[in-house]
């Protein structure tokens, strides 16, 4: 009976112990783990804070200065430029900035150009959060190199400049150049005029912004790569160089249509386009021999850099081939002084600035 009660003792004796120990691993297991959690909550903010760093821009000139130093003091200096930040662009004056690269680091090469499915506008507006009013851009890290102006001539082909759009924001941008889309909108039923519309968007995008390089382009063509930057050189350049539409090649040497840039100096010194060239074709020869008869010569990317895809159509109406324009290319020296930018006449009716583009329309008369 003793013996019984000692084993029984024991027993419970043993137990007890049993359940202290276990007690005490539990606490251990628990101040272990807190512990724990609090050096990783401590360098998660530290983290997001450089990351905030690392993402702002603006800081980045600043941060330069901040050289030596212990990591509290690095970390209390990035806590004080958080609230910067916030406020960044109105405090921050544009001339701050470094000016952006020759060539931008963001350019990723060939791009998969297709139409297949239509384009929604709305979804256009999200993906490029950083266009102001009228689709004006300029890179937030950097002063671009140039302002250029782009100009598209148009009528009636709203699902054309949708796809224009949805393409050509996102690579605008990766080119890091500050720029302002003009879609020059002829008004009315009569016979079309590109050459004539260009002038126009040449002039009424001065009217908004000291541009100083202007790139006139059809509104159905499509570079396939962004290292086609749409910019100006030290001549006049063709950018559309090698389109799906002639198998991806110069329909002939001369070939000046479709995508072009010219500087402003450039295009003064050929008297801007000709206005008198009305219905398809004829007014890119002029163009090709005004340049010429200038001692310019074109400048051009690579048949690989320069693809570009064109949105299949018809020919529209009131554009049918202008037969007078062999006659007129054969004389283009001698009216180009008299027929060009100092002698454009026109009426704007209608300027809108849209969230993606500037739309005015356009009264050019008729031939
Ligand atoms: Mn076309």
């Amino acid at each position: 009976m003793a013996a019984d009660g000692g084993v029984r003792f024991s027993l419970l004796h043993r137990t007890c112990k049993l359940v202290v120990l276990l007690c005490l691993l539990h606490i251990t297991v628990t101040v272990f783990f807190y512990v724990c959690s609090l050096d990783i909550r401590f360098s998660f903010v530290q983290k997001q804070l450089s990351k905030n760093e690392s993402s702002a821009p603006a800081n980045r000139v600043r941060d330069k200065h901040v050289t030596s130093g212990t990591q509290p003091k690095v970390v209390e200096v990035k806590k004080e430029l958080v609230p910067q930040e916030q406020n960044r662009d109105q405090t921050r004056p544009p001339e701050e900035l470094e000016k952006c690269p020759e060539t931008s680091p963001l350019l990723v090469g060939p791009l998969r150009v297709e139409f297949n499915s239509p384009v929604d506008l709305d979804q256009v507006r999200q993906q490029n959060p950083d266009l102001r009013l009228g689709g004006r851009f300029r890179p937030r890290d950097c002063v671009a190199l140039t302002k250029v102006a782009i100009i598209i001539p148009f009528r009636k082909r709203e699902e054309h400049l949708k796809f224009w759009l949805y393409y050509l924001h996102p690579i605008l941008q990766r080119q890091q150049l500050d720029y302002g889309v003009y879609v020059i909108n002829q008004d009315g039923d009569r016979v079309f005029n590109r050459a004539k519309l260009l002038n126009v968007g040449y002039l009424e995008a001065l009217k908004e912004d000291d541009y100083d390089c202007f790139v006139f382009s059809d509104v159905d063509l499509i570079p396939m790569d962004d290292r086609n930057t749409y910019r100006c050189f030290s001549q006049p350049r063709h950018l559309s160089v090698s389109m799906d539409k002639f198998g991806f090649r110069l329909p002939y040497n001369q070939y000046f249509g479709g995508v072009s840039s010219m500087s402003k100096e450039q295009y003064l010194k050929i008297n801007g386009f000709p206005n008198n060239y009305w219905g398809w074709g004829g007014e890119d020869d002029d163009i090709y021999n005004r340049l010429s008869s200038k001692g310019m010569s074109i400048s051009r990317p690579s048949a690989e850099v320069g693809k570009c895809r064109m949105i299949r159509h018809n020919r529209d109406k009131q554009n049918d081939p202008n037969p007078q324009r062999f006659n007129r290319i054969a004389h283009t020296r001698d009216t180009m002084h008299t027929d060009g930018i100092n002698s454009l006449s026109y009426r704007v009716l209608k300027t809108e600035k849209l969230d993606l583009f500037t739309k005015i329309t356009v009264d050019v008369g008729k031939p």
